[in-house]
C-alpha cells in the first residue's frame, strides 16, 4: 500500500497523463478510453457491445482483468497503467448496468451496418483446396475469436480465420454446404464462402442476438434477437434485410426470442419466445401448401391466428414460455421446456397445440437433445444443465423411461446413426473434465473418458460416416481430440484456442439423426 502522500502524487500524475482525475465520473472515463471502439452508446463498434446481456459469458472479475491487461490476439489494449483500480471497478459497474432506455436497432441501423467484402460473382465456384467439401468441419475457437476449417478425412486444418467477437450457437450451412453463416452475441451475421475461404458479407441484425437459421431452400436467413425484440429476415445471397418482425403478442406485449430454427419439411422458420406464451411459425414457401404441410387451416385466418401475404406468421398459443426446444426428425412435434418449469411440453405442429406434458425436472437442455431407435421405438435423450442426469423419453407416449445418472450436469449430447454410442459431457462441477459414453442399446454408461484432467471436455461432433468423434478441450491451451468412434481410442490431437462447437458439413446439411439442427 502506498503512503497517502505518494498515493496523492500517483493519482494526480495519472490524472495529468490521462487528462482525467480518478474522481472523473465514470461516463467521462468511458467516453475517453472506451467509446472509440465500443461506441459512445455502448452498442459496440470495432469492439463488442458493452451491455449486461452481451457480457453474460464474462464474469465481472474477468472484465476488470481485460480492462487492466488487455485481451490477447485482439485489438483490446491494456489500460492498467492509465486507470486506477477504482476507475476500472467503476467501468466494470458501468458496463454491467443496463442502459436507461432500450437501444434502437431498426431497419436503418441494420442497413447501415451492411458490408459486402467480396462480390460473389468475382469468386470461383470450386474449392481452392483439395478435400471432400462435404466432410469439412468448422471449429469455433472462442479463446481468440477465430474459426478453423478442418479436413474431415485427414483431420488437418485447411484455414484459420478471425470471426466476430463471441460467436454463439451453431453456424448454419447453406444446403450445398458451400456457405456458412455465423451469429455473434453482438448481432453480427457473417457469411463465409467455404470454397474460397473468404468472409463475403456481414450485417448487424441486432444488439444481442440468440441465433440464426437458414431456410432449407437456402434462400433466407432468419435471426432471433434478445435485443431488440425482433426476428430479422435476410436475403441469404448477400444478407440484405428483407423484413423485420416485431415480436409481440396480440396485446402488444413484446418478447425476446429464445431461438429460431428451420423446419425443412414444413418450409418454415419456427421461433420459441421467452416472454410471451406463443411459438411462432413463419413460412418461407412462395405458396404455402396447406395440405402437404398441414401448416394452414382456413379457420385460422378467420380467427386471426395467422397473417396472409409473404412470410405469413402463424401463432401457436401455449400455456407456458419456451426457453429451449427440440424437434422430432420429421418436424411434426416440437418438444420444449421453460427454464423455471418442472416439465416439458410437446406441441404438435400440425394441429398447432400442446398435446402432452413430459416429466422433466431441473433444467433440461433440449437444444442439445438427440434421438435414436431403442427397442423398436424412437427415444429422445436430453442432458440437464442443473442435474447430473440424462433423461430418456419414449417419443410415442412421451413418458420418461429412464434417468441415467451422470457425474454432473451436462451441456451437449451427440451421436451418429452409424455409432452404437451417445456421448454426453459433464460440463459443470468438479467432473467437468469427464465425458460419458452411453450404449444406445442398453441405456447404460459404458465408459467415462477423462482426456485432460482439470480441463473442461465438452461438445462432440462426428465425421460424415460416423467413424470418428471429435471432442473439445475447452481451454486456451486446448485441443480438438479425434477419437475412433468404435474403439474409443484417441487418434489425434489438434491444438486449438478454447475450441467450442464443431460442425460437420454433411451431418448438418442432411439434418442427420444424432446431431443438432
Ligand atoms: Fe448456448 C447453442 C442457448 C450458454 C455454447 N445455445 C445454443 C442454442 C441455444 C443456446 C438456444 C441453439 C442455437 C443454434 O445453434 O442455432 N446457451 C444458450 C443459453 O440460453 C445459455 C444457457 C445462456 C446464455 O448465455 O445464452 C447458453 N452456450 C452457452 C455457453 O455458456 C456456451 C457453453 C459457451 C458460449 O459460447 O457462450 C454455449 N451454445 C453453445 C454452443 C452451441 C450453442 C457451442 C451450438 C451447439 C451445437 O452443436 O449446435
Amino acid at each position: 500500500m502506498l503512503p497517502a502522500v505518494c498515493r496523492f502524487l500517483f493519482v494526480t500524475t495519472l490524472g495529468l497523463i490521462t487528462g482525467l482525475s480518478s474522481a472523473a465520473p465514470v461516463d467521462k472515463v468511458y467516453q475517453q478510453h472506451c467509446a472509440s471502439c465500443h461506441a459512445p452508446t455502448r452498442l459496440g463498434g470495432m469492439g463488442p457491445a458493452l451491455l449486461p446481456g452481451n457480457l453474460k459469458r464474462l464474469k465481472t472479475g474477468e472484465a476488470a482483468e481485460v480492462i487492466r491487461d488487455g485481451r490477447a490476439a485482439s485489438q483490446m489494449p491494456a489500460f492498467g497503467d492509465q486507470l486506477s483500480e477504482k476507475q476500472i471497478e467503476g467501468l466494470v459497474d458501468y458496463i454491467y448496468t443496463p442502459l436507461p432506455s432500450p437501444p434502437q436497432w431498426g431497419q436503418e441501423e441494420i442497413e447501415q451496418s451492411h458490408q459486402i467484402h467480396h462480390q460473389q460473382a468475382k469468386l470461383g465456384n470450386k474449392p481452392v483446396f483439395d478435400a471432400d467439401p462435404l466432410n469439412l468441419f468448422i471449429v469455433v475457437e472462442l479463446g481468440d475469436h477465430h474459426a478453423t476449417v478442418l479436413n474431415g478425412d485427414t483431420f488437418e486444418p485447411i484455414h484459420r480465420f478471425e470471426t466476430r467477437f463471441a460467436l454463439h450457437g451453431g453456424p448454419k450451412y447453406s444446403p450445398s454446404g458451400r456457405f456458412v453463416y455465423f451469429a455473434s452475441r453482438d448481432g453480427w451475421i457473417s457469411k463465409f464462402d467455404m470454397y474460397n475461404l473468404k468472409t463475403v458479407a456481414e450485417i448487424r441484425a441486432g444488439i444481442n442476438t440468440r441465433n440464426l437459421a437458414v431456410s432449407a431452400d437456402g434462400r433466407y436467413v432468419m435471426v432471433g434477437n434478445y435485443l431488440p425484440h425482433t426476428l430479422v429476415l435476410l436475403d441469404a445471397k448477400d444478407l440484405t434485410p428483407i423484413r423485420i418482425f416485431d415480436v409481440e403478442d396480440k396485446q402488444g406485449r413484446s418478447s425476446r426470442v429464445s431461438a429460431v430454427y428451420t423446419a425443412p419439411p414444413r418450409g418454415s422458420f419456427i421461433a420459441a419466445l421467452k416472454d410471451v406464451k406463443e411459438v411462432w411459425e413463419i413460412s418461407y414457401l412462395d405458396e404455402p401448401e396447406p395440405v402437404a404441410t398441414g401448416y394452414m387451416h382456413d379457420y385460422r385466418y378467420e380467427e386471426g391466428y395467422m397473417d396472409r401475404g409473404p412470410f405469413p406468421l402463424r401463432r401457436i398459443v401455449l400455456d407456458d414460455y419456451l426457453d429451449d426446444f427440440f424437434f422430432d426428425q420429421d418436424y411434426k412435434h416440437l418438444i420444449g421446456a421453460a427454464r423455471n418449469a418442472n416439465n416439458g411440453q410437446v406441441v404438435n405442429l400440425i394441429v398447432g397445440r400442446k398435446i402432452a406434458d413430459i416429466d422433466l425436472q431441473g433444467l433440461p437442455h433440449l437444444g442439445s437433445g438427440i434421438s435414436w431407435e431403442y427397442e423398436g421405438r424412437t427415444v429422445l435423450a436430453t442432458p440437464n444443465l442443473k442435474k447430473g442426469e440424462v433423461s430418456i423419453i419414449d417419443m410415442q407416449n412421451w413418458e420418461t423411461i429412464k434417468r441415467i445418472k451422470t457425474h454432473g450436469p451436462g451441456f451437449f449430447m451427440r451421436s451418429h446413426k452409424n455409432s452404437p454410442y451417445a456421448w454426453v459431457d459433464v460440463f459443470f462441477g468438479p467432473n467437468k473434465d469427464e465425458v460419458h459414453i452411453i450404449d444406445k442399446a442398453t441405456l447404460e454408461i459404458v465408459r467415462t473418458l477423462k482426456p485432460e484432467p482439470g480441463k473442461t471436455a465438452a461438445h462432440v461432433e462426428f465425421d460424415r460416416d460416423g467413424r470418428h468423434a471429435l471432442l473439445s478441450i475447452w481451454d486456451e491451451e486446448g485441443y480438438v481430440i479425434v477419437y475412433d468412434a468404435k474403439t474409443l481410442e484417441e487418434v489425434k490431437r489438434l491444438p486449438m484456442n478454447k475450441p467450442s462447437g464443431k460442425y460437420n458439413v454433411y451431418n448438418k446439411t442432411r439434418y442427420t439423426e444424432g446431431t443438432s439442427h
